[in-house]
């Protein structure tokens, strides 16, 4: 069976959930207290150099890492990943989008905010929480007049994305002022299979 190395509370880890829920793949998932520093060990970093949930091991050993990469791999010939050429790549700008714009900000001023209090650095959360803002207001303007982020159709853009921003307010980011983004959240949320980040 796969195994996912992951934790509740991460967005990077719930994309991969997600996604192996929504195409019913069984899978076994280990939780990783990142707080405690359970990434860090040296067990772990056999698997992951990289210390970092998700992480997923397949039933053949092959190990992969990285929550849009995961996505991905498990979106390729699925409706969740088009198959037109340019609509691929614009999947892909997003994936790059949220792991340069959307992530490290909104992601990183959550856990700041409402996982790891004592881990601030509240000299870079004013900062990041401008980019963060910032990358709201791309996705809002993008999202106007369109019901998904590529294509029109449901895919690992809208995954990958939805992930950070339908908590963001847990770190502190209002979302009152982006009504597309609202109505993509509630859209996303309506999506047959659809779970929440608290389920396991
Ligand atoms: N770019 C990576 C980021 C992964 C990441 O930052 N994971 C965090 C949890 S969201 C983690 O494992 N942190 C534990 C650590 O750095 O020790 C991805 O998208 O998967």
């Amino acid at each position: 069976m796969i195994k996912l190395y992951d934790y509740l509370e991460s967005g990077n880890g719930y994309k991969a959930r997600l996604i192996l829920t929504l195409l019913g793949l069984p899978f076994e998932r280990i939780e990783l207290d990142i707080v405690q520093g359970a990434t860090r060990t040296p067990e772990f970093l056999k698997i992951n150099p990289n210390g970092r949930i998700p992480t997923v091991v397949l039933d053949d050993g092959r190990v992969l890492a990285e929550s849009n990469a995961i996505l991905w791999y498990f979106a390729e010939g699925t409706r969740f990943l088009p198959a037109d050429r340019f609509e691929r790549a614009q999947v892909l700008q997003w994936l790059c989008f949220e792991q340069y714009s959307h992530e490290p900000n909104i992601a990183t001023v959550r856990f700041w905010v409402h996982i790891a209090r004592d881990k601030e650095k509240p000299e870079q959360t004013a900062d990041k929480r401008k980019l963060g803002i910032a990358a709201l207001g791309v996705m809002e303007s993008h999202l106007k007049g369109k019901t998904y982020f590529v294509g029109e159709r449901y895919s690992i853009a809208d995954i990958a994305l939805y992930a950070y921003t339908h908590v963001a307010h847990e770190g502190g980011f209002d979302l009152a002022p982006y009504p597309a983004i609202r109505a993509w959240l509630d859209r996303v949320a309506r999506e047959p299979g659809h779970i929440p980040i608290t389920k396991g």
